[in-house]
This record gives structure tokens, sequence and C-alpha cells, in this order.
């Protein structure tokens, strides 16, 4: 899963990258030509640390995010035609997550002169809108060449395209972005090689400055009603780098004394997998406890093709129980005397949690 980070400039883009990824970017370095700052963060997973007192595995390994953070911002990248490289960054990812200030100082004056979460999301989605439609004009131009030297059997796809391409242009100049668009099934299968940015899931940051932490849950549940496909979280970003670079306990004890509870990259994270409907499923072959990352609604072949394309191929059948009912055996023997431990076949749909061993041949 990677997730592209984006916002107008000084909104805390960098501070929160750090904040995620235990980083140490360097903030306020504004500099268009800066390479982007990529991060991993792990997945903390609660089921984890009981599967390793289950299994006792040499290794374990935490499924992962990767965070891209660009310099600048968006709407400095279409004013002044940077696209290209920093654009493929955000098409490429999986999601955008949009830090918005909401923080005051007086020392840092913001770009537009006043500090208004609702018209920064507005002004970011615009962008994002401006930048789907200058690719469908220009697929449009050459549809039109296309079109006119095509054979008649290539024509119905050309066409096809074509109303397509205008349908949804005629709603993004209404500012109606992709994903708030009603398309079926197949329209946005066809439309899924574009990786438009209005169709991607967003994840709202609203980066609070520390008196307003007491707020958070309310400033959140504010923008999410004005904008409920995004995900929003209110965090104090300068606060949540320091604690990043705190060890876990000290980290602890410093967020139960300002009150808060669950740790922000585990917050994020968490919303990140429901936005993008993701699942983690585990595997314990050759002493390493392992979580992947799967979309839901993904059956056993696939999951098994994402530990190894050979598994895929030569799928067999896949030993499977669930976190729970493992947890409340206590160990395999247990489960398997009680009928828990479940054998499934090519058609089963894998479950949030599920321990799998997958049978295959080569
Ligand atoms: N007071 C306060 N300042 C913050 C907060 N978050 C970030 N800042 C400050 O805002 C400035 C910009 O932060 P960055 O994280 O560099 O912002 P950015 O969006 O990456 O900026 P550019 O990449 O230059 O567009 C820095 O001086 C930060 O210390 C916050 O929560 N409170
Ligand atoms: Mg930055």
């Amino acid at each position: 899963m990677k997730i592209a980070i984006i916002g107008l400039p000084k909104s805390g883009k960098t501070t929160v990258f750090n904040a995620l990824t235990r980083g140490r970017a360097e903030v306020a370095a504004y500099d268009s030509s800066l390479a982007p700052n990529v991060g991993v963060a792990k997945v903390s997973d609660s089921r984890l640390v009981a599967l390793e007192n289950i299994f006792h595995p040499k290794k374990v390994v935490p499924a992962e995010v990767s965070y891209v953070d660009i310099a600048g911002s968006v709407k400095a990248f279409f004013k002044e035609g940077i696209g290209g490289e920093f654009l493929s960054y955000l098409t490429t990812a999986d999601a955008l997550l949009q830090v918005v200030r909401t923080f005051q100082d007086e020392n840092l004056p913001h770009p537009e002169g006043s500090i208004d979460p609702k018209r920064d999301i507005a002004t970011l989605d615009l962008e994002l809108t401006f930048s789907d439609l200058n690719i469908i004009e220009r697929r449009l131009d050459r549809l039109e060449v296309s079109l006119k030297a095509a054979k008649a059997a290539e024509r119905g796809q050309y066409l096809k395209e074509q109303i397509l391409l205008q349908k949804i242009k005629t709603e993004l100049e209404k500012d109606i972005p992709i994903r708030q668009q009603e398309l079926s099934k197949d329209e946005l299968g066809a439309l899924s090689n574009y990786q438009f940015l209005t169709a991607k899931p967003v994840l709202v940051v609203l980066n609070i400055g520390e008196e307003l932490l007491p707020q958070a849950s309310q400033l959140g549940d504010e923008i999410s009603s004005l904008y409920p496909r995004f995900a929003v979280v209110a965090l104090c970003g300068k606060l949540e780098m320091e604690l990043a670079q705190f060890s876990d306990a000290e980290a602890k004890e410093f967020r139960e004394s300002m009150g808060l509870t669950e740790p922000m990259l585990d917050q994020v994270i968490g919303l990140s997998y429901h936005l993008l409907g993701l699942i983690s499923f585990f595997t314990t072959a050759s002493a390493e406890l392992k979580a992947w990352t799967i979309p839901s609604g993904m059956m056993a072949p696939g999951a098994a093709g994402k530990v190894h394309s050979d598994m895929e191929k030569g799928f067999i059948r896949a030993e499977t129980i669930s976190y729970a009912d493992l947890e409340s055996c206590g160990n395999l023997c247990e489960a398997r005397k009680k009928g828990l431990l479940r054998t499934e076949g090519r058609n089963y749909v894998i479950r949030d949690g599920d321990i799998i061993t997958f049978l295959f041949h080569v």
C-alpha cells in the first residue's frame, strides 16, 4: 500500500510524514527540486503480538505502508507546470493523504492569509480536478484522431471510451470529483488505467495545534460531515513528530498524560486499511510470522500469489484457522482437536485475521 501525502505549502506534510514513518526529514525546507521523501511505516497489529506467543517464530514481519511526501504543493505543480515525476508519485499511489493546516502560528503566515480548513480542502480538490480534466482533454483529442483512422472493428471500443470520458468530464466541470460520480462497476474498471486523482480515496489529516487537542474529535467530525467520502482524523503533527522519536514506553506515558489514546500512526493506518478495503492474513512458515495485506474479497489462490507466484499457479488448498479460534484455543494442537483448523479450496474468500498455510505443487 502506497499513500501520497499532499497539501498546501507549509501545511505540515513533512511533519506528518516524519510522525508516520518515525523519520527525520527536514521540515520547512521547501524546494520544488527536492526529491520526495519516501518512508515505510510498520503496521502495528496486536494480533501479531498474541501470535508470537503462540508460535515463537524466529522472526516477526509486520505489514508495511509506504508514504511519499512531496515538497511544495499540488497547487504549485499545476500552476508552474511541474507535472512529470511529481504527478507520477500521485497517480501511482493507492490513496492520497491530505494534510490541512489547522494550527495557528503568527510567525508562519498561511499562503492564503488565514486558517480555513474547509477552503483548503476545496482548493486542493479543485487542483486534483484540473489535473484529471487535463488528462481527459488530451485523451479525447487523441481519440478523435484514432477514430478517423480506425477500422470498423475498433470503432466501437473507441466510441465507448469517448462517451465515458465525455460523461465524467461534464461532471468534473461541475466540480464533482470522480469518487462522487455515479459510475457502474464496468465504467470504473474502464477508468482504472488512467489512475485519475479525484478517483482516489482521500484521507484528511487536520493538523491542529496543541491547544486544540481537547476538541480534536469534534473538529474531525465537523469535516467528516461535510465530506462523507473522506476519512478524517485530527491530530497535532508537531507533537506526534516529537513523540515518534521517543521510545514506545515514553510515548505511551506522555500520551496518557495528555489524555490521548491510540497512537496517531495506528489511527491513520487503521483508517487507510478501512478506506482502501484492505484486510490482513498471517503465515507462519519457516519460523517466520508474517502479516500480509490484501483487498477484502480476495480468494485463496490470489492470496497465495501474494506470498509466491508459484503458490498461486500450483494452488492445492489452504489450511486455515481464524485468529479468534486460535487465540481461544491457545495453540494449533488444541484447535485441531476441536476441529477448528479448516481445509479450504480455491473458492474460499480470505477473512481478516486468518492464519493460513498454503499447500501447492510446482
Ligand atoms: N505550531 C505548529 N507548527 C507546525 C505544526 N506542524 C508543522 N508546523 C510547522 O510548520 C512549518 C512547515 O512544516 P512542514 O512539515 O515543513 O510543512 P510542509 O507542508 O512539508 O511544507 P512544504 O513542504 O514546504 O510545503 C514548520 O516550521 C513546522 O515546524 C503544528 O502542529 N503546530
Ligand atoms: Mg515538506
